[in-house]
């Protein structure tokens, strides 16, 4: 196991990994910004490493600096957490290059699911369901032609380097397919330096159902069931439930044993969560992320499983702590991600929280790294907050959510509360009848009303 672990990232995951860390006995090393010197996990740690000015690209993103920040405390492994470099596989062989451990999947790994051509034919390989689509890139508009001919329109063209919604392009007839073409390469190779794209049947109206797996590098891999984050805005998530409201424990258990055998074959290591477009009762493929994720709290509420722990533990070359047949799903769990944002506007709301009440009682739980006189800086992501509330039903759970975000006090900064205290209220959302587009179509249609 290890001695001493470097935190490579700030925050509530910063938070989140210590506290993980600390319970397995675990010396943990904060790194931060010069934003950051009187964060929480800075304060929490057992020894912190200022690593350059606010930008991300001179602190978090700064490579030498977080091997340099080891090397002076003598890390013997670093954990990524989300974003920043948590998904960038020359940091992974770089640091094990250094004999610094990276908590985290093997970077071919991380590599392979990061092209996400690479990751869909790998998919498919593993006898994972895909979007139908080009086996691989399209670069000329004939072909773009016949294989939009053969799945028929509309079609979606996504770039390779993409993820997260960007460099998408919908083209609804062979007339806009070119210029849709045309435009995906230019924007990809803009954005991301990579002009690669690949096609896919558009789906209308799917929800969006991930899938979390566990496994421990020697072939052994677990599925903890799946998240339905369908409410998003802008492609950012900001309602995330487990389990589905839209599968049955029949179509929870196909899937899941559909993932969990092909990490196993794959021989992942680490906490990974597969990404699904589900509609008319089929799942597709997407997307694959090789991190631990914002949303895995939810996880840990409906199956008792510390995700964290696991991540360190099968980095650390131990076997995973559960067997599939150990694992239950137990009621529903929904996060909502409370961001220092107008919440109409959703402009960041920076600044210094003057007043901090989070709400608590039994399957409450806030993983928040805010603090009454925390100053909230404007260089990073403007989420505060997660509030994570789980009950043995949909409905108790819905009702506890409802009470907490109503004790949920946050003043000297504009939050996006108030979105959620509408939401939770909402039938729709009640009866768990919405897709991908629903929250967009809802704030559109200034259904809004500040509660
Ligand atoms: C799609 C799609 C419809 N059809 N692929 C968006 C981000 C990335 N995860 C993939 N995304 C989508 N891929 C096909 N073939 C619709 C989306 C999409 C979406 C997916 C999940 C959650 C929210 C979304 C919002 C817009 C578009």
């Amino acid at each position: 196991m290890f001695d001493k672990i470097l935190i490579a990232n700030r925050g509530e995951i910063a938070l989140r990994i210590l506290r993980a860390a600390k319970e397995l006995g675990i010396a943990t090393v904060a790194v931060h910004s010069t934003a950051d010197a009187d964060a929480m996990h800075v304060r929490l740690a057992d020894e912190s490493v200022c690593i350059g000015p606010p930008p991300a690209r001179d602190s978090y993103l700064n490579i030498p600096s977080i091997i340099a920040a080891c090397e002076i405390t003598g890390a013997d492994a670093v954990h990524p957490g989300y974003g920043f470099l948590s998904e960038n596989a020359r940091f992974a062989e770089v640091l094990n290059h250094h004999g610094i451990g990276f908590i985290g999947p093997k970077a071919e790994h991380i590599r392979v699911m990061g092209d996400k051509i690479e990751a869909k034919r790998t998919a498919k390989r593993l006898g994972i369901p895909c979007v139908p689509g080009s086996e691989g890139g399209v670069t000329d508009t004939d072909e773009a032609k016949r294989i939009a001919a053969d799945i028929g329109y509309p079609v979606l063209i996504k770039a390779a380097s993409g993820g997260g919604g960007r460099g998408m392009k919908v083209a609804r007839s062979e007339a806009d397919l070119e210029n849709a073409l045309m435009t995906a390469r230019t924007e990809a190779k803009a954005a991301f330096g990579d002009d690669a794209v690949y096609i896919e049947k558009y789906l209308e109206k799917p929800r969006h159902i991930e899938v979390q797996v566990l496994g421990d590098g020697r072939g052994n891999a677990i599925h903890l069931a799946e998240r339905d984050c369908s409410l998003q805005r802008r492609h950012q998530k900001v309602w995330e439930e487990g389990p589905s409201p839209a599968l049955n424990a029949e179509m929870r258990e196909q899937i899941g044993g559909t993932v969990a055998r092909a990490m196993q074959e794959l021989g992942y290591l680490g906490a990974g969560t597969i990404e699904f477009l589900y509609e008319d009762g089929q799942f597709y493929f997407i997307e694959m992320n090789t991190r631990i994720q914002v949303e895995h709290p939810v996880t840990e509420m409906i199956t008792g499983i510390d995700l964290v722990n696991e991540q360190i533990r099968v980095a650390a070359g131990a076997p995973l702590s559960v067997r599939q047949e150990d694992v239950r799903v137990e009621g529903h769990a929904i996060e909502c991600r409370i961001n220092a944002e107008h919440p109409t506007t959703f402009r960041p709301s920076p600044g210094t929280i003057t007043y901090f009440h989070p709400p608590g009682g039994l399957g409450v739980r806030v993983d928040s790294a805010a603090f009454q006189g925390y100053r909230i800086p404007p260089h990073y992501d403007s989420l505060m907050g997660k509030l994570i509330v789980h009950g043995r039903t949909r409905n108790e759970c819905l009702m506890r959510l409802r009470r907490a975000l109503d004790e949920f006090v946050v003043a000297g900064v504009d939050t996006t509360l108030p979105l959620f205290r509408t939401l939770v209220r909402n039938a729709d959302i009640q009866n768990g009848l919405y897709d991908i587009h629903w929250l967009e179509e809802f704030l559109k249609t200034g259904g809004l009303e500040i509660a």
